[in-house]
């Protein structure tokens, strides 16, 4: 069997589940997340799975393990960001639907259930919020969230109940982390580590804490032609400073990001002088103080420049998830697996937000990296390969069977 190529022709067939545009665009809670649902329900079953879908959105696929025995977790998000790429995501339920697949063919039977998770929204693209499909299982679930509204105003509350969800049963879906023997994501690694060591496959180490803020600068607008240079209050000159002066200290902070990913204007016409800009400021980092500490030296490069500039200056964050580390154990079990198959993971820390992140607040999360063409991701020439793929389905086959036989059907797991 050429599990690797079943999962590139998965990969082609729900990667029509999209906006018709360049590239893959699949928000949650619209027709192509519902196509895509079905698409995901006809594997789940074909891996022998019973199949729901839960109040937050989440697709899920179960396969009942012994009486009493814990439920081990495998999932990722079906949604994709703008024009974004055919793996990010989905190409952790394709391949977890299809180890079990494996599993089943070799008549296989773990003595734990086991669940494979197609998360609605990671991304946070279509609302100001992420991850409720994860923090409504892990108990983390803020029901504020749902009063957040996209950019037509319709809210998440709206768009969960239009497609069939349950906005006022999400809380109610907090599982028992005593019944829960751990969670493992199977993702591409969106960076250049594994294809820079020659390594199809990469164990995560642990998953960066992000903060997102929404800076602005206030100043005055004016003719273009008639107020002098030297007695303007232009924000967007402000805001170039600051864009400038925080690429410039990030860039000398091993391990941390700092990315201006959207910004506003206004009145944003070509004679006018502009008076009020609005950006974003997402820093990433995988210890939460370094995080912490750039945001404050954020905030006083921003006052710096609103007294140069005369203008107004405000930081507000809006977003904020911690750094998590990879459970150990686990790390231990997927190396063993991919040794197991002839291959050499090298371990590595991720860049990028996951479902895990979420998920690490329920129980032991692990995550194996794919290794990605050029490390590309978020656009439409991301790329893993059927071998790589193939290479991801068996380490995973392996590790359910190894956990299985580590003591995990007892519930004693080493893993809790
Ligand atoms: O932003 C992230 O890291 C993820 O791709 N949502
Ligand atoms: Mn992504
Ligand atoms: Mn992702």
């Amino acid at each position: 069997m050429n599990w690797g190529r079943y999962a590139q022709d998965r990969l082609s067939e729900i990667a029509r589940c999209s906006v018709d545009e360049i590239g893959v665009t699949r928000f949650p809670f619209t027709p192509e997340h519902k196509a895509a649902i079905g698409v995901i329900q006809s594997w789940m079953v074909q891996a022998g799975l019973q199949v729901h879908m839960d109040a937050a959105g989440t697709l899920i696929g179960r396969k009942q393990g012994p009486n009493g025995v814990p439920t081990f977790l495998i999932g990722s998000h079906q949604d994709s960001v703008k024009s974004g790429g055919r793996y990010d995501g989905i190409m952790g339920v394709v391949l977890g639907c299809l180890a079990l697949e494996k599993l089943r063919a070799e008549a296989v039977e773990l003595p734990f259930s086991v669940e494979i998770l197609a998360f609605a929204d990671e991304e946070g693209v279509r609302f100001p919020t992420a991850l409720m499909g994860p923090r409504a299982l892990a108990g983390t679930f803020d029901p504020a969230v749902l009063d957040m509204n996209d950019k037509d105003g319709v809210s998440l509350r709206r768009a969960l109940a239009d497609f069939g969800g349950d906005p006022d049963g999400v809380s109610a879906l907090a599982r028992d982390p005593s019944k829960t023997a751990g969670y493992l994501e199977i993702h591409i690694e969106q960076g250049p580590v594994l294809e820079v060591a020659d390594a199809a496959l990469g164990i995560v180490t642990g998953i960066c804490g992000i903060e997102r803020n929404t800076v602005t600068f206030a100043g005055d607008t004016g003719h273009a032609g008639t107020v002098p240079m030297d007695g303007r209050r232009d924000a967007l000159v402000a805001g170039s400073d600051f864009i400038s002066a925080i690429h410039d200290a990030a860039i000398n902070i091993p391990d941390l990001r700092a990315t201006v990913g959207a910004l506003s204007l206004h009145p944003n016409v070509v004679n006018a002088i502009p008076s009020k800009v609005e950006l974003t400021l997402e820093i990433r980092a995988l210890d939460d103080t370094v995080r912490d500490n750039f945001a404050r030296s954020a905030r006083s490069v921003g006052d710096r420049i609103s007294g140069l500039r005369r203008v107004d200056f405000a930081m507000e964050r809006t977003y904020e998830q911690p750094a998590v580390p990879c459970d150990i154990n686990m790390i231990g079990d997927l190396e063993a697996a991919v040794a197991a198959i002839g291959h050499t993971a090298p371990r590595l820390p991720s860049g990028a937000s996951h479902d895990a992140s979420a998920m690490a607040d329920l129980c032991p999360t692990s995550m194996l990296f794919v290794r990605c063409k050029d490390g590309l991701s978020h656009k439409p020439e991301e790329f893993a390969s059927t071998e790589d793929m193939g290479a991801g389905i068996e380490a995973v086959a392996r590790f359910l069977k190894r956990i299985g036989q580590s003591g995990l059907s007892d519930g004693k797991s080493k893993h809790r």
